[in-house]
Protein backbone atom coordinates (compact mmCIF):
# COMPACT_ATOMS: atom_id res chain seq x y z
CA UNK A 1 0.00 0.00 0.00
CA UNK A 2 2.64 2.38 1.21
CA UNK A 3 4.83 1.84 -2.23
CA UNK A 4 1.32 2.44 -4.28
CA UNK A 5 1.18 5.84 -2.81
CA UNK A 6 4.53 6.97 -3.14
CA UNK A 7 4.66 10.46 -4.33
CA UNK A 8 6.73 11.40 -7.24
CA UNK A 9 9.07 14.60 -7.20
CA UNK A 10 8.44 18.01 -10.09
CA UNK A 11 11.30 15.76 -11.49
CA UNK A 12 9.98 12.38 -11.80
CA UNK A 13 6.66 14.25 -12.62
CA UNK A 14 8.34 15.92 -15.31
CA UNK A 15 9.77 12.50 -16.90
CA UNK A 16 6.05 10.43 -16.14
CA UNK A 17 4.79 13.07 -18.62
CA UNK A 18 6.48 12.82 -21.15
CA UNK A 19 4.17 9.96 -22.57
CA UNK A 20 1.19 11.49 -21.36
CA UNK A 21 0.78 14.29 -24.26
CA UNK A 22 -1.67 17.17 -23.42
CA UNK A 23 -1.24 16.34 -20.18
CA UNK A 24 0.73 18.83 -17.56
CA UNK A 25 1.53 19.59 -13.59
CA UNK A 26 0.10 23.16 -12.42
CA UNK A 27 -1.19 23.29 -9.04
CA UNK A 28 -0.23 20.47 -7.28
CA UNK A 29 -2.30 18.42 -9.91
CA UNK A 30 -1.69 16.63 -12.97
CA UNK A 31 -3.89 18.58 -15.58
CA UNK A 32 -5.19 17.92 -19.18
CA UNK A 33 -8.22 19.61 -20.52
CA UNK A 34 -10.49 17.50 -23.11
CA UNK A 35 -12.03 19.58 -25.81
CA UNK A 36 -15.71 18.55 -27.28
CA UNK A 37 -18.33 18.99 -29.77
CA UNK A 38 -20.76 20.76 -27.54
CA UNK A 39 -22.85 20.09 -24.39
CA UNK A 40 -24.00 17.15 -25.14
CA UNK A 41 -20.60 15.15 -25.99
CA UNK A 42 -19.29 17.21 -22.90
CA UNK A 43 -21.49 15.11 -20.57
CA UNK A 44 -21.28 12.07 -22.14
CA UNK A 45 -17.29 12.24 -21.34
CA UNK A 46 -18.07 13.46 -17.67
CA UNK A 47 -20.19 10.14 -17.22
CA UNK A 48 -17.40 8.18 -18.96
CA UNK A 49 -14.55 9.04 -16.83
CA UNK A 50 -16.97 9.23 -13.88
CA UNK A 51 -17.30 5.71 -14.51
CA UNK A 52 -13.78 4.90 -15.04
CA UNK A 53 -12.78 6.93 -11.96
CA UNK A 54 -15.30 4.74 -10.20
CA UNK A 55 -14.12 1.44 -11.07
CA UNK A 56 -10.41 2.53 -10.64
CA UNK A 57 -11.55 3.96 -7.25
CA UNK A 58 -9.74 7.07 -7.61
CA UNK A 59 -11.29 10.45 -8.02
CA UNK A 60 -10.54 13.56 -10.47
CA UNK A 61 -11.89 16.81 -9.74
CA UNK A 62 -13.35 18.38 -12.83
CA UNK A 63 -14.33 21.67 -14.52
CA UNK A 64 -17.43 21.48 -16.78
CA UNK A 65 -18.42 24.05 -19.55
CA UNK A 66 -19.84 24.16 -22.33
CA UNK A 67 -17.45 22.73 -24.81
CA UNK A 68 -14.86 21.27 -22.33
CA UNK A 69 -14.21 19.46 -19.42
CA UNK A 70 -10.94 20.15 -16.96
CA UNK A 71 -9.61 17.35 -15.26
CA UNK A 72 -7.22 17.38 -12.29
CA UNK A 73 -5.67 14.49 -10.79
CA UNK A 74 -3.98 14.04 -7.53
CA UNK A 75 -3.80 11.65 -4.54
CA UNK A 76 -5.16 13.43 -1.73
CA UNK A 77 -4.69 10.62 0.66
CA UNK A 78 -0.83 11.02 -0.28
CA UNK A 79 -0.35 14.66 -0.51
CA UNK A 80 0.83 14.36 -3.68
CA UNK A 81 0.99 12.50 -7.35
CA UNK A 82 1.37 9.19 -7.15
CA UNK A 83 1.21 6.22 -9.85
CA UNK A 84 -2.57 5.97 -9.24
CA UNK A 85 -2.54 9.56 -11.16
CA UNK A 86 -0.84 8.67 -14.23
CA UNK A 87 -2.39 5.58 -14.55
CA UNK A 88 -5.75 6.95 -14.35
CA UNK A 89 -4.87 9.80 -16.59
CA UNK A 90 -3.79 6.94 -19.06
CA UNK A 91 -7.04 5.27 -19.10
CA UNK A 92 -8.92 8.77 -19.44
CA UNK A 93 -7.20 8.96 -22.52
CA UNK A 94 -8.10 5.83 -23.57
CA UNK A 95 -11.53 6.05 -22.98
CA UNK A 96 -11.56 9.90 -24.09
CA UNK A 97 -9.91 9.64 -27.04
CA UNK A 98 -11.06 6.60 -28.20
CA UNK A 99 -11.70 6.05 -32.23
CA UNK A 100 -12.70 2.93 -33.82
CA UNK A 101 -9.32 1.51 -35.53
CA UNK A 102 -8.82 2.11 -39.58
CA UNK A 103 -10.21 0.12 -41.83
CA UNK A 104 -12.09 -1.70 -39.40
CA UNK A 105 -16.33 -2.88 -39.44
CA UNK A 106 -16.45 0.52 -37.14
CA UNK A 107 -16.68 3.90 -39.15
CA UNK A 108 -16.81 6.11 -36.41
CA UNK A 109 -18.34 9.70 -35.82
CA UNK A 110 -17.62 12.02 -39.27
CA UNK A 111 -15.10 13.96 -36.48
CA UNK A 112 -13.94 12.80 -33.10
CA UNK A 113 -16.25 13.98 -30.28
CA UNK A 114 -13.44 15.07 -27.89
CA UNK A 115 -9.82 15.91 -28.75
N1 LIG B 1 -9.36 10.01 -5.09
C1 LIG B 1 -8.32 10.83 -5.04
N2 LIG B 1 -8.06 11.64 -6.07
N3 LIG B 1 -7.51 10.84 -3.96
C2 LIG B 1 -7.71 10.04 -2.91
O1 LIG B 1 -6.94 10.08 -1.96
C3 LIG B 1 -8.82 9.18 -2.95
C4 LIG B 1 -9.66 9.20 -4.10
N4 LIG B 1 -9.09 8.33 -1.99
N5 LIG B 1 -10.74 8.43 -4.18
C5 LIG B 1 -10.03 7.27 -2.12
C6 LIG B 1 -11.15 7.58 -3.08
C7 LIG B 1 -10.49 6.82 -0.75
O2 LIG B 1 -11.23 7.85 -0.14
C8 LIG B 1 -11.33 5.56 -0.81
C9 LIG B 1 -11.75 5.12 0.56
O3 LIG B 1 -10.58 4.55 -1.44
Amino acid sequence: MADKEKTYDEAQIAERLRDLSGWSYEDGSIRRVYKTDGWPTTLMLVNALGFVAEAADHHPDLTVSYRRVAVALSTHSAGGITGKDFELARAFDEVALWRPAAGGALTGTPEPLVR
